[in-house]
């Protein structure tokens, strides 16, 4: 017997927490942290059933063929050789891409923050850019899109990392890390320790709410009414950072009175470019900013509340107000007194959220699908991304910063992507949402496009690990898609309800199977410059292979084989370190990883560049309270709350939450996890269950305007009266069944798995 440890990291989730294998004689008998790693403080219990993971009776280890009909109970699955699966599946992918385009297939894939898809990403990536199809269903418009890119409307460039280590002041605003980020949650624990103060912002006191300075128990899907709220107490109390304020976000500049649009330097002399826009100084006189050198054209200070009339270039005279002006009369709006009745957040609580936001700091805040999985989503962001910036902390240490990892070659091929390219599905309804930053197709519409052809036919999916028949809306309307497509082919570790549909299934390995490169591990300096090359511990079970094989022997079969290092994967990986210096044998040789620190800049915005300033990656490079760009494509230029429909038959707010033992609709087969958490719960409190003469551990029905599920009655002190919280992820009680895709965010294509109206009843 030979027991051997080898250290490497977990993938099942965004946290990657750094681990140790120990494998006894080929078998992996247990995972540990490890305390070496900058990630490897702890393993939380779904990464300590890895062992269990890698020997589940459910794992796919041969490719196989279907043989009877789409929707049969039985796929009549039949073995195949891996020659034979890719042959067929490269041929029905030309054939498809020659009939109808390279758009006629869809990819779909599974989210590298739940899923070892991570290891593999930027191939599949290169994959689907060179085969040259924009319809990519990957769940961004209820995953990251909003942090990561709605947020780049307002400060141009993503929610980035918080700096746990120096900041002063945290906000967890709909995000849960102890469940879901482990090393997001050690980090926020060690702020603790140091005295920094915590705001959590949650329908739920779970996890780092139990201990905050303030929790602020918001009614699901108010975020929006509640951020502005806190953004009228800190402007109140004059608790903003005035001078970031007036240099760096466009509150000084002008709204014309007649057409609600900032006003253009041609509009007030037309000797004045059209991309200047105007602002007032403390004396009411016009000064002009130049978006090109971020900065305003002569010494003077602008004036964030200036207004007064002026004479256009066209002679009319117009009533012109500042943004912030616009800004500050919005928040008015939610005043804390009327905002506590539509949040539910008692108005003392939200004066003290803007005396905390004002007293301490540097501010760092993070926000995830607590906020983004909502019809008013992408508002939503923008209003806490404003309330975030005007603490001034953006991009200072302490603040919201980007850890800067070691640079390496890009390898997901964006270079293939041509600009006659056909456009997404979805990008002539929102065309300032996923589609224009490349992100992904929302499941609805895709559904939509394979069952009616329209905007456009598509034909084929190649599905990487994605389970959108549980995971999203309409599994009806996607086992209709799913079963009219003429092919299938999924990619995947498991069996699930959306492969039963596939037409060809690809086993995929585990990442205990497989090395896994990764530059760079996100939550700190330390983290971010390690470079590591976790070793495969075991052989693969059957004949299961990596994504990236997987993807090297489609691109060589498809004619890509020169855009592919010839389907040498030594190479293609020493390509994408190169500017590292560092090599797969090299780092083969340091098992712990390597670390390339890198120089961190922060304050990038007030670098110089050229004779002016470098500003932030927005089109004015400012912070854009008012965002014009959101304003030409018809949606409003402020942010604002959109109230639920109301419904006196549905009294209480449905919202969900991941839980620590599962990914989405992952695991449940997994018999240590499956033993802590049994059955899909509904968290509902005392009060909502007395009233309905529920106890705990009654099976309830709980019924939306869409459907009905049933689900497990918790009684939890964590929640507030009127607020039920759903498990999902269940194939057979299906939460997503509650959910209504029609009612989507006009922006984003998100809907609404948070703050839905409901009624529950004890199951007869
Ligand atoms: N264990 C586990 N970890 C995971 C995943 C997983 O499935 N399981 N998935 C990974 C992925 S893909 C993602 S995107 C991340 C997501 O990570 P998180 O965003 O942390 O996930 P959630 O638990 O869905 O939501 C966070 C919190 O939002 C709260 N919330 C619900 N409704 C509202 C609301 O209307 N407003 C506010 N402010 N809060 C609300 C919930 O009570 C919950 O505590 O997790 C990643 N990590
Ligand atoms: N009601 C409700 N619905 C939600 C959410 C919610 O909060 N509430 N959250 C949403 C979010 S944030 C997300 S990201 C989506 C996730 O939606 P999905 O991606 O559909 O969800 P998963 O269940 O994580 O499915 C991932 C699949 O990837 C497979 N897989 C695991 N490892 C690998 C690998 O290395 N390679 C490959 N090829 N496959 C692998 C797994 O076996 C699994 O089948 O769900 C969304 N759905
Ligand atoms: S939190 Fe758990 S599942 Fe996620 S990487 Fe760490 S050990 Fe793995
Ligand atoms: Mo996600």
């Amino acid at each position: 017997m030979t027991i051997e440890r080898k250290h490497g990291f977990c993938t099942l989730c965004r946290s990657r927490c750094g681990q140790i294998a120990v494998v006894d004689d080929g078998r992996l008998v247990a995972v540990e942290p490890d305390p070496t790693h900058p990630t490897g403080a702890a393993l939380c219990i779904k990464g300590r059933a890895a062992p269990e993971l890698v020997e589940s009776s459910n794992r796919l280890l041969h490719p196989l063929r279907r043989t009877a009909p789409k929707g049969a109970a039985d796929p009549g699955w039949q073995r195949i050789t891996w020659d034979d699966a890719l042959d067929e599946t490269a041929q029905r992918l030309r054939a498809v891409s020659t009939a109808l385009g390279p758009q006629g297939v869809a990819f779909a894939m599974a989210s590298p923050s739940a899923t070892p898809i991570s290891d593999g990403l930027a191939w599949i990536d290169r994959l689907i850019n060179r085969f040259g199809t924009p319809n990519v269903c990957n769940a961004t418009e209820l995953c990251n899109w909003h942090k990561d890119h709605a947020h780049r409307y307002t400060i141009g460039r993503g929610i980035g990392s918080p700096d746990w280590a120096r900041t002063d002041c945290m906000v967890l605003w709909g995000h849960n890390p102890s469940a879901t980020w482990l090393e997001h949650a050690s980090g926020l624990v060690a702020a603790r320790a140091r005295g920094a103060a915590l705001i959590v912002v949650d329908p739920r006191r779970v996890g780092a709410a139990m201990g905050a300075d303030l929790w602020l128990p918001v009614r699901p899907g108010t975020d929006a009414a509640l951020a502005l709220s806190i953004g009228h107490a800190l402007l109140q109390r004059q608790g903003h950072d005035a001078a970031f304020t007036a240099r760096w976000s466009n509150a000084a500049l002008l709204v014309r009175g007649d057409t609600n649009c900032l006003l253009r330097g041609s509009d007030l002399d037309r000797a004045l470019p059209p991309a200047w826009r105007i602002a007032l100084d403390s004396r009411g006189v016009p000064l002009a900013y130049d978006p090109e050198r971020a900065a305003f054209v002569d010494g003077r200070e602008p004036d964030v509340f200036g207004a007064r009339e002026l004479r256009l270039a066209d002679g009319s005279i117009v009533t012109c107000r500042s943004v912030f002006t616009q800004y500050r009369n919005r928040c008015a709006e939610y005043a804390p007194k009327r905002a506590a009745a539509m949040t539910g957040v008692a108005e003392t609580d939200i004066e003290r959220a803007a005396a905390i936001l004002h007293e301490r700091g540097p501010v760092s805040y993070y926000g995830w699908t607590g906020i983004g999985q909502h019809g008013n989503a992408t508002q939503t962001d923008r209003a806490i991304a404003i309330l975030m910036a005007l603490t001034g902390s953006l991009d200072r240490p302490g603040g919201n910063v980007s850890f800067g990892a070691p640079a390496v070659n890009l390898v997901n091929g964006t270079e293939f992507v041509q600009p006659g390219r056909p456009p997404q599905i979805g990008a002539a309804e929102r065309p300032l949402g996923p589609a224009h930053f490349g992100g992904g197709v929302t499941a609805a519409d895709l559904y939509h496009a394979i069952l009616t052809g329209a905007p456009q036919q598509v034909r084929a999916l190649v599905s990487f690990g994605a389970n959108p028949l549980v995971t999203r809306a309409d599994a009806k309307g996607g086992q209709a898609a799913l079963a009219a497509l003429d092919f299938h082919v999924h990619a995947g570790p498991f069996m699930h309800p959306s492969a039963a549909f596939a037409d060809i299934i690809l086993p995929v390995n585990l990442p205990w199977e497989r090395e896994g490169l990764r530059v760079g591990f996100e939550v700190n300096e330390a983290a971010a410059s390690l470079v590591q090359l976790r070793p495969a511990a075991l052989a693969s079970a059957g004949e299961s292979r990596s994504d990236m094989e997987i993807v090297f022997a489609l691109a060589v079969r498809l004619g890509y084989g020169a855009d592919f290092w010839h389907g040498d994967m030594e190479a293609a990986l020493d390509h994408h370190l190169a500017p590292t210096g560092l090599t797969m044998a090299s780092l083969r040789s340091h098992p712990q990883g390597i670390s390339l620190p890198v120089p961190q800049k922060r304050l990038r915005h007030e670098e110089r560049a050229g004779d002016g300033w470098r500003g932030f990656d927005t089109p004015s490079r400012l912070v854009e309270i008012w965002s014009e760009a959101l304003a030409a494509g018809g949606h409003d230029p402020l942010p604002h709350h959109r109230a639920a429909v109301a419904d006196e038959r549905l009294p209480l707010i449905l919202t969900m939450a991941k839980v620590v033992h599962y990914c989405h609709a992952q695991q449940r087969d997994i018999a240590s996890l499956r033993r802590r958490l049994p059955d899909p719960l509904l968290e509902m409190a005392a009060a909502d269950a007395g009233a309905r003469g529920i106890a705990n551990g009654d099976w309830v029905d709980v019924t939306s305007g869409t459907g009905q599920v049933r689900l497990k009655a918790r009684i939890a002190p964590h929640m507030t009266a009127g607020v039920v919280c759903a498990h999902y992820g269940w194939a057979g009680n299906n939460a997503n069944d509650l959910v209504d895709f029609r009612d989507a965010d006009p922006i984003s294509g998100s809907v609404n798995h948070r703050g839905l109206a409901c009624e529950v009843s004890r199951a007869g």
